[in-house]
């Protein structure tokens, strides 16, 4: 039994995630805690929102709220729509918490003990009307690439470039709408990862277990060099910066550390929350000398926050100079596209998780964003696709085998699994090509390759529509009943075994699916398990109402229209 740990990246506190946010970093993280816990391994799946920086601030000032009443709800919401997706964290913590605050000062002080920290005289935007500065988003006014009017002062929504507040043409407050700036110096924090390159690299190079797409972009923000960064913000809301020994810090009074500094440390400190409310320990997860150095830990992200977690959250954690774990393991995604185009908030095209819900149960969405997510390349989300999966895979492959074979049951063999009668060779092969299916779902699985494992799902589903088809009990039972025996009760064990398998996609039809054999265990399958004559004879089955529903036409309509669809393409 190993110990895993697993992380995926911290939903930002503004508002209720989109599909492409599921897709990219929770749910592979769920599903894949979901198998390695189906395995019997020890699992702790750790997730949190993350809840400060000026995106918090200025959602929360548009909500007319302030911003830890914002956070205290959106937390509360966002928890309720991960439950309601069966999203299995063994904690969601918030990055505001107290252990949290401790964890990213005590990082702070042992950077700063290093040599690692140095305080810089930055020129910031500052608003006479507003009395503060305006940092990153605070600002907007014109683009000087594109001249795009209401660029933001990080970046540019038009042409997308990175940009510095003091880049921006015609300047406005983002607060007040007042053009009373000016450029004023201000004192921050920089952490000088510029001394830390070569240990980032030789870090990364000893990581064998990184997927191309993490290891490519990582490697290329070390290509392009490493630029000292600063760390600190002008913002009320945050972790405030302290001195070393935790005390007021002359010079730095009201500024608090920038999201992106104290976001990954909340990974330690939720895993600090968790323990705390379990009565047990969270440094022998985290701590290589104290029992963490046979965790394996996982990380799943979209592809933008893969600099972030492989060049700067190592920053702080090796340069504190501590033994801490790192990531073991990291799975990037690409975007989930809404048709041809983006998921877009502000524009209401796409659907939000709550929103997916009211349409269709959570195993839908898990199951079409499993089997045809946005893994190896961008992938686009389309009513059309969803529609013909939906029905495809889970009403015609699976739902319908489950309907048939336990209906069968229940009218021809008084809802009993059948005894009498002997496998042949029909079963045999059977047993044989189901070895092989399981064998490469696992293989995927275990690989973090979700579109290939549910397709192999998918095809011991098949296997099994197969089996009938040439079995066919129902014309064997009026000729030759005990070979009808053999036919169901084989079914049956075979609607158990595909419940087993898609337990971590859809863990609530799984359990479903199950029931109607009497199979409680869904555990994850082994090839060598005696899979065809694992249920009790003479146990009792009984048929589900509808599995899976087929999506008509007229909802694929209905929901184009009220989420956008096709117009999203131009
Ligand atoms: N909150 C992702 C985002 O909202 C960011 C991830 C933090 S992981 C430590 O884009
Ligand atoms: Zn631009």
């Amino acid at each position: 039994m190993a110990r895993i740990l697993i992380t995926s990246a911290l939903p930002y506190i503004n508002g209720i995630k989109h599909l492409g946010n599921l897709a990219g970093s929770m749910l592979p993280a769920d599903v894949w805690a979901r198998f390695k816990r189906a395995q019997g391994h020890e699992v702790l799946y750790i997730c949190a929102t993350d809840e400060h920086g000026t995106p918090a601030e200025l959602a929360a000032a548009a909500a007319g709220q302030d911003v830890r009443t914002y956070c205290d709800e959106q937390h509360q919401i966002q928890k309720a729509a991960g439950e309601a997706f069966d999203l299995s964290y063994d904690w969601f913590g918030r990055s505001s918490s107290a252990a949290n605050q401790r964890l990213t000062q005590h990082f702070a002080a042992a950077l700063e003990a290093n040599g690692l920290i140095e305080e810089r005289v930055d020129r910031m935007i500052y608003s006479i009307d507003d009395a503060r500065f305006l940092p990153d988003r605070y600002v907007e006014g014109i683009c000087p690439h594109c001249a795009y009017p209401s660029a933001r002062g990080d970046q540019c929504d038009n042409c997308g470039r990175l940009l510095d507040p003091t880049d921006l043409i015609a300047p406005y407050s983002a607060v007040s709408g007042s053009r009373n700036l000016e450029v004023r110096d201000t004192r921050h924090l920089y952490l000088l990862q510029t001394k830390l390159a070569d240990r980032i690299r030789d870090w990364i190079d000893s990581r064998i277990d990184w997927q191309t797409l993490a290891r490519s972009i990582a490697l290329k923000h070390l290509d392009e060099g490493l630029i000292d960064r600063g760390i600190t913000r002008d913002l009320k809301w945050g972790v405030p910066v302290v001195g070393p020994d935790g005390g007021p810090r002359p010079g730095m009074e009201g500024k608090v550390f920038y999201v992106w500094f104290d976001a990954p440390i909340e990974y330690i400190a939720a895993t600090e929350e968790w323990a705390e409310a379990n009565g047990l320990s969270w440094r022998d997860w985290w701590r290589t000398d104290e029992g963490a150095e046979d965790v394996r830990y996982v990380q799943f992200m979209g592809k933008d926050n893969v600099a972030f977690h492989t060049v700067s959250f190592p920053a702080t954690i090796l340069g504190s100079g501590e033994p801490w774990k790192t990531v073991d393991t990291l799975k990037a995604f690409n975007w989930l596209n809404w048709y041809g185009g983006k998921f877009s908030t502000s524009q209401k095209r796409g659907v939000f998780m709550d929103q997916a819900l009211e349409l269709l149960p959570a195993d839908y969405w898990r199951w079409r964003l499993t089997a045809y997510g946005p893994e190896h390349a961008d992938s686009a989300f389309t009513w059309e696709d969803f529609q013909a999966s939906t029905n495809k895979d889970l009403a015609d492959v699976l739902g319908n085998f489950v309907n048939r074979i336990v209906k069968f049951t229940e009218s021809r063999f008084d809802g009993v699994v059948p005894d009498g009668g002997e496998p042949g060779l029909v079963e045999a092969q059977l047993e044989t090509d189901l070895a092989a299916g399981i064998a490469e779902a696992t293989a995927q699985l275990e690989a973090m390759e979700f579109r290939k494992a549910a397709q192999a799902i998918r095809a011991v589903w098949v296997l099994g529509n197969e089996y009938l088809q040439v079995a066919a009990p129902w014309t064997a039972f009026k000729t030759d009943p005990v070979r009808a025996a053999v036919g169901v009760r084989t079914g049956l064990n075979l609607v158990a075994l595909f419940a087993r398998l898609a337990a971590p996609i859809m863990p609530s039809s799984a359990a479903k699916i199950a029931a109607t054999v009497g199979e409680t265990d869904l555990s994850w399958p082994l090839a060598s398990d005696d899979l065809l004559d694992r249920l009790p004879r003479g146990q009792a089955v009984a048929a589900a109402e509808v599995l899976f529903r087929k999506i008509e036409d007229a909802q694929v309509a209905e929901w184009a229209e009220r989420f956008g669809g096709r117009e999203a393409e131009v």
